[in-house]
């Protein structure tokens, strides 16, 4: 056979994948169009996809129920000790786990067809970026990469014949008898046979079992936050699960920002929004991961190192981000939300009604206020192209990536955490992301409603190690010499009266806050020092319709007694999971901060 590499290592590793997995052809993939197009017809034959009339080269999918979202509990860091992965990832010995799944993976690609997948994480030839070869019987998977990712012969070109690269895994574990087609199905193991695998000393990526998101597109979280991560504390860099966005005064001067919030706490929404105070301008350079590294200059450079956008659908309306709305207009796949009549799709929080009687997501039919259950799963999907997002920014692919002037942690937290508050110091921000939690809203996953659930850096799922040792890279890196070390503040857009009424209407009038934040980057805004860092003084941050005064005063308050209650938490529920790993640093700023408390 013609391959379109010479790399031995690659074709050895593909032949011997083949062999244990039996599929029933091997293709390489090119990343062209017409390689597209064949995948979305392979998808629609088997019924497994259904055509949307309403927008141009756009397909519907609808996954077993068994199979909507990440499986944290299924999703493994296989280090060669458990201490290496730490308290907050599962663990197996690696030895054992590759024995679970090689029996898993032995001929579960019968009947299908393994693509090879090259891909770059990052614009092709950026110092930055990765290469990523994923193996996978699933034509939804290879249509996902082609636009979440750079995928395809210039790829193969750029590894060469001896090039490094992440080797990616993945079967949706259910092979197929003689003469059997999925029939309509989405294919999936049972939950009890799905892993996500992490091979971090190998670099390596294995999952078998799901089609979905996160467990079945290996460039995204497992190649690109939870290998990249184990890399970026080797090589002395950052692989962080941030939103990158510019900012722009009417000047004419750009800022570029960095924020890393928890899953679902509105990324994408702060990543395309566009600012209701007048001459400034947002664009969007990613939405959800960083990959940054200090230039020859001292400066911190981030790429995004996607290429597409995998966001959620419910919620997402031409009130809340016209510019994802408008993501999707055209060649977009979406994932478990509704079909309408008509041949387009809906979701809860779309922003109008249901027009007439849908079908939802699970495939029945749904009729708004009279069915139950909702017409697309909560977490429902859209993956779009960058490159047709009205916000994306003109140097969103420059190899050498933008200059960070400022790092944000937030999360949902309808108390305590003021609108915004800056760190005085690297460590001090280090301090504030390994703090980061967000409020439990639903009863979920055995967890007290109300309660915080702390998720560092919004990396707990996506940290490849031990978390205390994570903790200790982003102590180091502010210690490198000749760093110019980007300001670090806290936000909340999240803040509620005890009534429940919202303190701060969020979207588009966040950009008064990133207002602020610019303008301290320059230098320039007035601040009052505080037990817990630098609070914006009276005034400087301009009040959206429906905010008075008073409002203000309340969301710029320090909390003294819910800031204690917060250390004591930390204190008892927290740092102690990192035992000796945890840094001494960081101990530190927590008992700084409780003597401060205690004297205001
Ligand atoms: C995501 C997540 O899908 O963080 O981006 O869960
Ligand atoms: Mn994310």
């Amino acid at each position: 056979m013609n391959l379109p590499t010479n790399h031995k290592k690659l074709i050895e590793w593909v032949n011997e994948c083949a062999a244990l997995m039996t599929p029933d052809a091997v293709e390489w993939c090119d990343g062209s169009e017409a390689e597209y197009q064949r995948m979305a017809k392979v998808a629609l034959d088997s019924g497994v996809a259904i055509p949307l009339k309403k927008r141009p080269n756009s397909l519907l999918f609808r996954s077993q129920p068994n199979d909507v979202a990440r499986v944290e509990n299924r999703t493994y860091i296989a280090s060669k000790t458990k201490d290496d992965a730490g308290p907050t990832n599962n663990w197996i010995d690696p030895v054992e786990l590759k024995t679970t799944m090689k029996a898993l993976y032995k001929g579960c690609m019968k009947g299908r067809t393994l693509y090879v997948i090259p891909f770059s994480m990052g614009p092709i030839g950026s110092d930055i970026s990765k290469i990523g070869i994923e193996l996978t019987d699933s034509p939804y998977v290879v249509m996902n990469m082609h636009i979440m990712t750079r995928v395809g012969t210039k790829v193969l070109e750029a590894l060469g014949s001896d090039g490094e690269y992440i080797p990616c895994l993945h079967s949706v574990g259910q092979p197929l008898e003689e003469g059997e087609s999925d029939n309509g199905l989405w294919p999936c193991a049972e939950l009890d046979k799905k892993y996500i695998a992490h091979f971090p000393e190998e670099r390596l990526i294995w999952s078998f079992g799901s089609g979905y998101g996160g467990n079945a597109l290996l460039g995204k979280k497992c190649l690109a936050l939870r290998i990249a991560s184990v890399q970026a504390r080797d090589e002395g860099w950052m692989a962080e699960h941030m939103l990158i966005l510019k900012i722009t005064s009417p000047e004419g001067v750009s800022k570029y920002v960095a924020a890393a919030f928890p899953s679902a706490c509105g990324k994408t929404n702060l990543a395309m929004l566009v600012p209701t105070i007048p001459g400034w301008k947002v664009e969007t350079v990613g939405d959800d991961i960083a990959w940054m590294k200090f230039g020859s200059d001292g400066k911190l450079y981030a790429i995004n190192p996607e290429a597409g956008f995998f966001g959620v659908a419910p919620g997402t309306s031409m009130d809340s981000n016209p510019n994802a709305m408008h993501s999707v207009d055209k060649d977009t796949i979406f994932t478990n939300v509704g079909l309408t009549e008509d041949g387009d799709i809906w979701w809860e929080g779309i922003g109008y009604p249901a027009p007439g009687k849908l079908i939802d997501w699970k495939g029945n039919e749904w009729e708004q206020g009279k069915s139950e259950g909702t017409a697309a799963h909560p977490n429902g999907r859209f993956t779009a192209k960058a490159s047709n997002c009205p916000s994306i920014a003109s140097n969103w692919e420059d190899p050498k990536g933008v200059p960070i002037d400022a790092i944000l942690f937030g999360g949902r937290r309808p108390s305590t955490i003021p609108l915004v508050h800056e760190a005085e110091s690297w460590e001090h921000g280090t301090f504030m992301g390994s703090i980061v939690g967000s409020e439990i809203t639903a009863a979920a996953l055995d967890l007290k409603v109300g309660s915080v659930r702390r998720d560092p850096m919004a990396m707990l799922p996506f940290c490849g190690y031990n978390m205390g040792d994570y903790f200790h890279h982003w102590i180091n890196l502010g210690q490198k010499p000749g760093v110019q070390l980007p300001k670090v503040f806290f936000v909340n857009w999240f803040r509620k009266m005890a009534d429940g009424r919202w303190l701060w209407p969020g979207f588009g009038e966040n950009s008064r806050v990133l207002e602020y934040i610019f303008h301290r980057c320059e230098g320039k805004a007035k601040t009052v020092d505080t037990p817990i860092g630098k609070i914006p003084a009276k005034g400087e941050i301009s009040l959206p319709k429906g905010v008075s005064e008073a409002d203000m005063d309340e969301l710029l308050k320090v909390d003294v007694e819910g800031w204690k209650k917060e250390v004591a938490d930390i204190r008892a529920n927290h740092y102690p999971k990192f035992g000796e790993r945890m840094p001494k640093e960081l101990w530190a700023f927590l008992d700084r901060l409780e003597s401060r408390l205690n004297q205001a």
